[in-house]
């Protein structure tokens, strides 16, 4: 099936549905036969990230490798989903320049951190409330929110299927897929 390659990029704080979007995308791509490589923790801070934590520094890190990995998975062809809270513009920017214009699609999962908080699915933030967990993204972190992302999500507000169709409906406009 005739496939551009791209990149989209989820950002957001945890619990903001990243995760389950990217994941469902990945599933509905699948279904109508696209190529496509989804990178998330569970395959990146394992693995190619194991050796970083959550300071500034390390962060920065993380999304720079993100960005080549998702990169060398463009240059094959792929559509490549990547869900990281990425909380940096300047991270952002960078990972961004790599590509082509309209080849990084920026997704703001800009979901209330009232939402996320009461959600608390590994009771993280409780643990960061506490103090036993530091630099938390939105406690005690910062979360530089996108100004123009392409296209922004909140899933307080929109079902998961309304989610990924919104994105769907983004790059058949696009004429990516
Ligand atoms: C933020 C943390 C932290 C701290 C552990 N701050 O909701 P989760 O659990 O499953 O996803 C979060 C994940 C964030 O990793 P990223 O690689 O996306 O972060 S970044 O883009 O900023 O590099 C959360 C968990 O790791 N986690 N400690 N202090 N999230």
């Amino acid at each position: 099936k005739n496939q551009k390659p791209c990149l989209l990029w989820f950002t957001g704080l945890s619990g903001s549905g990243k995760s389950t979007i990217a994941n469902a995308l990945d599933v509905a791509l699948h279904e109508r036969g696209y190529h496509t490589f989804l990178l998330d923790g569970d395959n990146v801070r394992h693995g190619l990230c194991s050796d970083l934590g959550f300071s500034d520094d390390d962060r920065v890190e993380n999304i720079r490798r993100i960005g080549e990995v998702s990169k060398l998975f463009t240059d094959a062809g792929l559509i490549v989903i990547s869900a990281f809270i990425s909380p940096f513009t300047g991270d952002r920017r960078m990972v961004r320049k790599l590509f082509p214009a309209g080849e990084f699609i920026e997704i703001f999962m800009d979901t209330p951190i009232n939402t996320c908080e009461e959600r608390d699915p590994k009771g993280l933030y409780e643990k960061a409330r506490q103090g036993v967990i530091k630099n938390f993204t939105g406690i005690d972190s910062p979360y530089q929110a996108p100004e123009r992302p392409e296209i922004r999500l909140d899933s307080s507000s929109m079902s998961v299927d309304h989610c990924v169709d919104v994105i769907i409906e983004y790059l058949v406009r696009r004429e990516l897929i």
